[in-house]
């Protein structure tokens, strides 16, 4: 190989490498959904928002609210019956504050304001998943999304152009044109 291209291929390679890393890396879920954030609600809102969320490890739940509110994290006990006197695990007061998930596991939080959790519905349940139990599928496997469905916002990154096997088809082929 030409001396002179080594420094090109090597960069490729560098980038294609942080690429693979890029897949697999921290999605922000924005609790209730963006037109939605940290509100009063309607019972199971929260709860059901969550359940249609790949929450992962590593991921972050970002809070943001207008208003008076705050976020508590609780037992999924208490966070079920509201009982926002018990055992208070971590407690955050500033809008739009992101609570890293370090482990697995099922995870209370409610507003402690008034009745909010209560009457408000602000209580929510949500089962966070180890990382890297069901890696994206390689693109020439994932059927075509129905019409309409095409960059919905608010769902996590499932492009096929991160998946590993893409990066390392691109990899060849411009390590390919260097060479010649
Ligand atoms: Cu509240």
């Amino acid at each position: 190989m030409d001396d002179g291209k080594r420094p090109l291929l090597l960069a490729v390679v560098l980038i294609s490498i942080a690429g693979l890393f890029q897949t697999a890396s921290a999605v922000e879920h924005i609790v209730g959904g963006e037109g939605h954030g940290w509100a009063l609600a309607t019972e199971n809102y929260f709860d059901n928002w969550a359940a249609g969320q790949d929450i992962r490890v590593g991921d972050t739940l970002k809070f943001t609210w207008s208003g008076t509110h705050d976020v508590v994290q609780l037992s999924t006990a208490d966070t079920q019956a509201c009982n926002v006197v018990g055992n208070k695990f971590n407690k955050w007061t500033s809008p739009g504050v992101s609570v890293p998930l370090q482990t697995a596991g099922t995870f209370g939080y409610v507003c402690s304001i008034g009745t909010h959790c209560n009457d408000g519905s602000m209580r929510m349940t949500v089962t966070v998943k180890a990382t890297g139990n069901s890696p994206p599928a390689p693109f020439w496997e994932t059927s075509p999304p129905p019409p309409g469905s095409v960059f919905t916002p608010g769902t996590s990154s499932d492009s096929s152009f991160g998946s590993p096997p893409f990066i390392v088809a691109l990899v060849v082929a411009i390590a390919t044109l260097i060479v010649e």
